[in-house]
């Protein structure tokens, strides 16, 4: 083992040896390689690193197209897929189980949750998808559980304030930070093809009704991440009720309703987009080869006149109603 290898190298390598999906495997290879330090003493390791990285990624082309079925993988559904993550017995599952209609075991023991339960919340007019998760603990998490983070929207920390709230937020942001799933100042999260390997997360506290005395302070003030901070009770059902507005701003997605020429807009199914997206962008999620065709919008909504016409790269606003007309 060459000397000098950097705490960065050592958590990339426990990532790479912890990961059971290849995909995984080469992303942890990607960032061995990327944070070795750099001199004559780590030749040989990188050169060994880059064979098993080829050789890596011959098998994933290879794999593409066979039939494995992996727990972990949760289909999307719905305007956005946010995963909970936390210790055990954190109130993860309670959170799922008062919010969305999902068969859930609510449970005073550890590992009560042993597969990825998704259920779905409505938020007004959207539906968006909250995942229970098995929990995770300082030295242990399932294996292919990463894969459920690595495939979300957002990721929701989940943390019991009658609890150690430090422990648990370093437990939870280890786990994170060792598999590349949150941005860190230094390293844009992003994989050889510049895909974000990050992603966006905030903090539902629990247990209100029980918090230890200053407990979302502490946490507050212990936490580097710029997050959102939540609190709950899944007892008395305090700030539950407000989740999925939360959920829906912090998913950055806006809500747009079409609406054919000479006809009312279809208000009752939104078209569901990241913020900042443009007439274009609508046309383009209504009919990709349609959008081409686009000739002008009319729209409906803030900022604008009551069926203004709007250029193509016109920013949409949530709730707007949009006319588009092609050729
Ligand atoms: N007092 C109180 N108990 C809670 C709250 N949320 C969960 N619990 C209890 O904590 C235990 C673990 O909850 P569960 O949702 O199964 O946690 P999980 O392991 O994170 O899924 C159960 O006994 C729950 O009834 C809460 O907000 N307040
Ligand atoms: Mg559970």
């Amino acid at each position: 083992m060459p000397a000098n290898l950097t705490p960065e190298y050592l958590k990339a390598e426990k990532w790479f040896r912890e990961a059971t999906t290849t995909d995984e495997k080469v992303l942890a290879l990607e960032r061995m390689l990327a944070v070795m330090p750099k001199h004559k003493g780590t030749d040989h390791l990188k050169a060994d690193l880059r064979r098993k990285l080829s050789k890596l990624k011959e098998v994933a082309t290879q794999k593409k197209g066979g039939k494995h079925v992996d727990i972990f993988h949760v289909p999307r559904s719905g305007a956005g897929q946010i995963v909970l993550l936390g210790t055990p017995n954190c109130g993860k599952s309670s959170i799922v189980a008062g919010l969305t209609n999902a068969k859930i075991n609510v449970a005073d023991f550890p590992f009560a949750t042993s597969a990825p339960v998704p259920g779905m919340v409505t938020f007004e007019d959207v539906q968006i998808q909250l995942v229970d998760m098995p929990p995770i603990t300082a030295d242990y998490s399932a294996p292919g559980q990463v894969g459920t983070y690595r495939n979300c929207d957002l990721i929701a920390i989940v943390i019991d304030l009658s609890a150690d709230v430090q422990e648990q937020l370093d437990i939870c942001l280890d786990f994170l930070e060792s598999k590349n799933l949150l941005v860190d100042a230094e390293t844009p999260a992003l994989d050889e093809h510049g895909n974000v390997l990050a992603k966006r997360a905030f903090c539902i506290c629990t247990k209100s009704d029980i918090a230890k005395p200053g407990a979302l302070e502490t946490l507050k003030k212990s936490c580097k991440y710029p997050f959102e901070f939540v609190e709950v009770s899944n007892q008395t059902g305090v700030g539950l009720e407000e989740l999925p507005a939360k959920f829906f701003s912090l998913l950055g997605i806006i809500r747009i309703y079409a609406k054919p020429p000479g006809k009312p807009a279809d208000m009752t199914d939104p078209f569901t987009l990241p913020v900042g997206s443009t007439v274009m962008d609508m046309a383009t999620a209504i009919h990709r080869q349609l959008a081409e065709k686009l000739r002008f919008a009319r729209i409906w909504g803030i900022g604008v006149y009551d069926g203004q016409n709007a250029q193509r790269n016109h920013v949409l606003n949530d709730k707007d109603i949009i006319e588009l007309h092609f050729n």
